[in-house]
């Protein structure tokens, strides 16, 4: 199989981290980043987003919870998605939860890249609102996530690896003791390990 990858993506590390629990990192060779400018990722995700897997029969699938949910019926170890329907709305749930906050942490650094003079000081405002209030209903959740790994809880993990790697000013731990010490706990996986986005 093939990913096309960025490093820094969060929505790759959640595929990756996925690829590692479930014994298929293997069986994926990833793409140089740059397939995303010269038009390879383009043919095979209309979107041109990472990530994009391209699977053995050659089809290519997006967006990272279509992958996920993918690798989670192919491979072994642990189920991601649970079939009862109590647990797996609470695991959807929380999944939504954590990719919203990826989408404003993406679009906010988006927003900072701007051209000078272009920056929507609003809209960063607003990303980082959302951001903030997700966050702190993660600080609520941390208590029931505990160890257990599945679809929501390694998403929230790549999320808060993200802001990490960009909002490092943002001290997100002050204030939320109970999502800090999960976070500690669950970043020492080995497949949150070896997917960790490089040093900033
Ligand atoms: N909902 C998508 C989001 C993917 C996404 O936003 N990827 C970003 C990188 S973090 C991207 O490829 N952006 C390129 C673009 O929007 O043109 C998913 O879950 O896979």
């Amino acid at each position: 199989m093939k990913l096309h990858f960025s490093p820094t993506s969060p929505f790759v590390r959640k595929v990756m981290v996925a690829a590692h629990e479930k014994g298929l990192a293997d069986r994926i060779d990833l793409t140089s980043p740059e397939t995303m400018t010269t038009g390879e990722l383009r043919a095979d995700n209309p979107l041109e987003k990472v990530p994009c897997l391209v699977d053995d029969d050659g089809r290519a699938l997006y967006d990272s919870h279509v992958i996920v949910d993918y690798l989670d019926s192919i491979g072994s170890g642990p189920v991601l998605t649970p079939t009862e329907p109590k647990a797996r709305v609470a695991v959807l749930l929380r999944h939504a939860l954590a990719d919203g906050l990826m989408d404003s942490a993406v679009a906010g650094v988006g927003e900072m890249r701007r051209p000078e003079g272009l920056l929507w000081s609003d809209n960063l405002k607003r990303q980082k609102g959302k951001i903030e209030r997700a966050l702190d209903a993660l600080e609520g959740q941390a208590d029931a996530m505990g160890d257990t790994l599945d679809l929501g809880t390694l998403s929230v993990g790549c999320a808060l690896g993200y802001i990490d790697f960009r909002y490092g000013d943002m001290h997100w731990r002050n204030g939320r003791p109970r999502l800090a010490a999960w976070y500690e706990a669950f970043a020492k996986r080995p497949s949150m390990a070896r997917t960790a986005p490089p040093p900033a």
